[in-house]
């Protein structure tokens, strides 16, 4: 028997892209989410025949090293606005990606960053679930491999830094969390540290695993890929898992300023291949650096999620 959802998440937000809220796996939630899917895979058909790794060429970058590291990722999202969505089959990005970055506003990137920064405070760390906080807000879980970058992102979001981060993989050994206005950001324990001693990885994985299925208040997981290695083997069973259990997710790109422009289009490419049979994958991908790429674009989603959801 599948476990019951808050009731509220069970609506199907079909304003928005994103998949929160489509816990149940009754025939007609189930449609609802492969529509859009559908939709998504008619679009990309043509694509799915041709070679991920030469995806087409993006428009050139100055050589210079400064622009390299600067203009050449704030144009990945200038370059999907740009785009023609009619023409999207050319791009090797999802279309949904394509249409959510053309419909931020400027009022919209103002309000998610009041959103995520106001009251922005740790909340609790834990080990154990009944030391977890009570399950009363809506609830924004980020997952992945060990250093792959969960606590520099969750600090880009909140705008400050609340959660160590370290060079040191295995850093984040608890579930921490975070108030982030009217919802509670979730800093998980990173999978595949392989360094641990093999009972206590198991250990942590059991735990996340766990929270992830059983968390009630949780509405929407991340799952943060590194972008120089794409959708592991690991991250796949994550993904498997919440598609399993119908929970909503989608794909966080990570550390996006160690390639260059052409190497994150055939990272896009190839992600967007491995998510295309993932029903409670949003097909929305998202692609951050530390350097503060994608941090909107992330808040707005997550705070269109909430809103559609009426917190
Ligand atoms: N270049 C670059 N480095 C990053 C980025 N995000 C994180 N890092 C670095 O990656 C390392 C790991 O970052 P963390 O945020 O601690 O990673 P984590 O996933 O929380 O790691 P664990 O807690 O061990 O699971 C740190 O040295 C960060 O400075 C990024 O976008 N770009
Ligand atoms: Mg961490």
């Amino acid at each position: 028997m599948k476990r019951v959802r808050m009731p509220m998440l069970r609506c199907c937000p079909r304003s928005s892209s994103w998949s929160a809220g489509l816990s149940c796996t009754s025939s007609s939630s189930w449609r609802c989410i492969t529509a859009t899917n559908l939709r998504f895979a008619r679009s990309t058909s043509s694509i799915t025949s041709s070679n991920p790794a030469q995806p087409p060429a993006p428009p050139k970058a100055s050589s210079s090293a400064a622009n390299r590291k600067g203009k050449k990722l704030a144009s990945v999202f200038q370059y999907f606005a740009a785009h023609d969505p009619s023409s999207s089959t050319a791009l090797p990005v999802p279309p949904a990606t394509v249409d959510f970055v053309r419909s931020i506003t400027d009022e919209e990137r103002k309000a998610a960053h009041a959103f995520f920064t106001k009251n922005a405070a740790f909340l609790a760390s834990s080990v154990a679930a009944p030391n977890l906080p009570a399950e009363d807000q809506p609830e924004f879980a980020f997952v992945g491999r060990s250093n792959v970058g969960k606590s520099s992102l969750l600090n880009a979001l909140l705008s400050k830094p609340l959660a160590r981060t370290s060079n040191t993989p295995g850093r984040t050994q608890t579930i921490n969390y975070y108030q982030a206005g009217s919802v509670k950001l979730v800093d998980l324990p990173g999978y595949g540290y392989a360094k641990a001693p093999v009972r206590i990885v198991r250990e942590w994985q059991q735990f996340v695993n766990t929270f992830l299925t059983t968390r009630k208040s949780l509405y929407n997981t991340s799952v943060l890929v590194d972008s120089r290695r794409g959708i592991t083997d690991k991250d796949a069973e994550v993904i498997q898992m919440l598609n399993t259990h119908g929970l909503p997710h989608q794909v966080v790109l990570t550390k996006a300023d160690k390639l260059s422009r052409r190497e994150i289009f055939v990272v896009l490419a190839e992600t967007k291949e491995r998510i295309k049979r993932s029903p409670f994958c949003s097909p929305i991908i998202y692609i951050t650096s530390k350097d503060g790429l994608g941090v909107d674009e992330l808040r707005i989603g997550l705070m269109r999620a909430a809103k559609s959801n009426q917190i």
